[in-house]
């Protein structure tokens, strides 16, 4: 008797792909430029996402979804700031989907939106393979966690735009080989944008800044 073999891993991308393509039709509709944060946990995606709303709140109208295992911990720090946000619990999920972000846009003021952070699971494995209807895709990685990681977790920085090295203030207490690092993301991903900052300090963060306008400019020249 044959069997049959359900391939799952292509069915559950194949539908994602799906709804992230509706999503993105949808944010494209209101102008929204989205941006997916990822990273592992702790080097640093809330901290950029509050650094960059106190910077540009005054000219663009932000919103965030916050994506996390539990909690709402984070998408309390983004309302103190006044910016509308959604926190996503994916209850023992490690990633994102395109279906959790649909539901998410449904509580969102997208009419009065121009800049929207998906700030995804902490995960070096799999965020990657998820589109969830962004524009750009952001990685983050910091210090602590070593100059090796694009060896060890090579598709999250191949999927990337951006590559942040965050924490730059912690470099006199640490061994980062800054162009081992550099060497490693641009030969998995030769068109990356590499910026070192350090959110506590503000250093090298016009750089990103920069980046992020370019993005904004191009989204809103279409
Ligand atoms: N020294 C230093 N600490 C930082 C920097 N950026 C963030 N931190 C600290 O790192 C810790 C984690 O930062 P978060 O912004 O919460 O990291 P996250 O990626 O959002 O973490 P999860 O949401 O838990 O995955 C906090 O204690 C921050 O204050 C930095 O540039 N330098
Ligand atoms: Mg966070």
């Amino acid at each position: 008797m044959s069997v049959k073999v359900i391939t799952v891993g292509e069915d559950i991308l194949g539908a994602n792909e799906a709804k992230a393509r509706a999503n993105r039709q949808r944010l494209d509709g209101h102008g929204i430029l989205t941006i997916n944060i990822m990273s592992s946990p702790g080097a640093g995606k809330t901290s950029l996402i509050l650094n960059t709303i106190k910077y540009l709140k005054d000219r663009l109208r932000p919103a965030v979804i916050e994506g996390d295992v539990a909690s709402s911990v984070d998408a309390e720090k983004v309302s103190a700031l006044g910016v509308p946000v959604v926190q996503i619990n994916t209850a023992g999920g490690c990633h994102l989907e395109a279906n959790m972000v649909e539901k998410a846009l449904d509580d969102l003021p997208l009419g009065e939106t121009d800049l929207l952070f998906i700030e995804n699971v902490g995960n070096l494995i799999c965020p990657n393979a998820f589109a969830l209807g962004e524009d750009r895709r952001v990685m983050i990685a910091s210090l602590p966690e070593g100059d090796d990681k694009p060896h060890k977790y090579p598709a999250m920085f191949a999927d990337s735009d951006a590559v942040l090295i965050n924490k730059i203030d912690l470099q006199p207490y640490l061994d980062f080989d800054f162009d081992s690092f550099k060497k490693t993301v641009v030969g998995l991903n030769p068109d990356v944008v590499i910026l070192p900052v350090s959110c506590k300090t503000g250093e090298g963060m016009a750089d990103w800044y920069a980046w992020l306008e370019s993005a904004i400019k191009s989204k809103q020249s279409k």
